[in-house]
């Protein structure tokens, strides 16, 4: 121990010098220091090993890298796939399903994994969450494959890619028939269609359609005014076509039988009521027809089982009773024209809702 100390005196006081050369031997070991600056430490003759052991908590540096942290990359293993290999089906889900799938794999070295998509392409709806491996969503409805390529990577940077597929299959939504009221059903991607019977419309045919307003009436007003229209109004009066609606405190009035209120749905649909109103002991509708176009330019009056057109009842002198009368065949119409026939008082005035369902 003695003669360690001694040694360690003797290399502190070459450095404290600044000499240019030194050089300390050992019976099995050298250290020596050239004037290029080069040192070198050499085991002795006898085939020693050198042995540089930092402290419990400490490592080695050569220069600035850290030689224990490099030694771990080296030797790191790359991480391992707990999957099948080379090609992994991870299942099949029908339209709609959720998919939860947890991506396995381990690294050799216990550190954190992170995953990444490599290649192809994930089924539309279902994501990665690259922290865990897990692939989260819901399977599209359709009849297909999806193959991708996940790389999963340690902190070491070391990685192992894997293949992965997914398979989903088309559902048939119909089966549960969900058209009601005698609808027929037909299945689509993720969704369906009702083909509804005369009477009935909405998403399962659920919706009555003659009882359906489209919200002409003056506390809906869902058709905006600039979508009613008057022809051969009273006078060139101060009543405008936007006045006409069921409920309102006012109405519009025509000349004579070659007036016309029409209102514009703003899209064709399957009509099948409509409402009126008079405007006053004045104005009234006793009986009207109506006409129906499906573009504005061409108009076809509403007609019975027979062909011949619908003379509809009006309120007459009750002015104020809303008269609700049902076609006897329903309608494909955008515009609808109230043609008046006969009233009471001096011209013809009314108010009026349509009934009907998107097509
Ligand atoms: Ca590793
Ligand atoms: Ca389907």
């Amino acid at each position: 121990m003695a003669t360690e100390l001694l040694f360690l005196s003797l290399f502190a006081l070459f450095l404290r010098t600044e000499a240019s050369f030194f050089e300390v031997r050992y019976p099995s070991v050298v250290v020596s220091a050239e004037t290029g600056g080069n040192l070198t430490i050499a085991a002795g003759p006898n085939g020693g090993n050198i042995y540089m052991t930092p402290g419990d908590r400490g490592t080695v540096f050569i220069g600035r890298t850290d030689m224990l942290k490099l030694f771990e990359v080296v030797n790191s293993q790359p991480p391992i796939w707990g999957q099948k290999a080379p090609y992994g089906p991870l299942g099949t889900f029908l339209g709609g399903d959720v998919v939860s799938i947890q991506l396995m794999a381990i690294d050799p070295e216990g550190t954190h994994l992170r995953f990444e998509k490599v290649s192809g392409a994930f089924p539309p709806g279902v994501y990665l969450d690259k922290a865990t491996g897990e692939l989260n969503g819901t399977a599209p409805d359709v009849d297909a494959t999806y193959e991708f390529g996940i790389r999963v990577i340690d902190e070491h940077g070391k990685y192992a890619d894997q293949t992965f597929t997914i398979d989903t299959r088309e559902r048939d939504q119909c089966k549960s028939s969900p058209c009601l009221n005698g609808g027929t059903c037909t299945d689509d991607f993720g969704t369906y269609k009702c083909q509804c019977t005369t009477k009935y419309g909405g998403k399962t045919c659920n919706i009555v359609c003659a009882s359906q307003t489209v919200g002409v009436a003056f506390n809906v007003k869902k058709i905006p005014d600039a979508q009613m229209a008057g022809h051969y109004s009273y006078g060139s009066s101060d009543h405008k076509a936007f006045e006409g609606r069921l409920g309102s405190s006012t109405g519009w009035i025509g000349e004579g039988k070659s007036s016309w209120l029409q209102v514009d749905l703003g899209n064709l649909r399957n009509v099948q009521a409509v409402s009126t109103q008079g405007y006053s002991t004045t104005y009234t509708l006793s009986t009207f027809y109506l006409d129906c176009s499906l573009d504005g330019n061409k108009f076809t009056n509403v007609q019975t089982v027979n062909g011949t057109a619908e003379l509809f009842n009006g309120s007459g002198k009750q002015y104020s009773t809303t008269a609700k009368q049902v076609f006897a065949v329903p309608q494909t119409c955008r515009y609808i024209r109230f043609k008046p026939n006969t009233w009471t008082g001096t011209h013809p005035g009314f108010r009026v809702e349509i009934f009907a369902c998107e097509l």
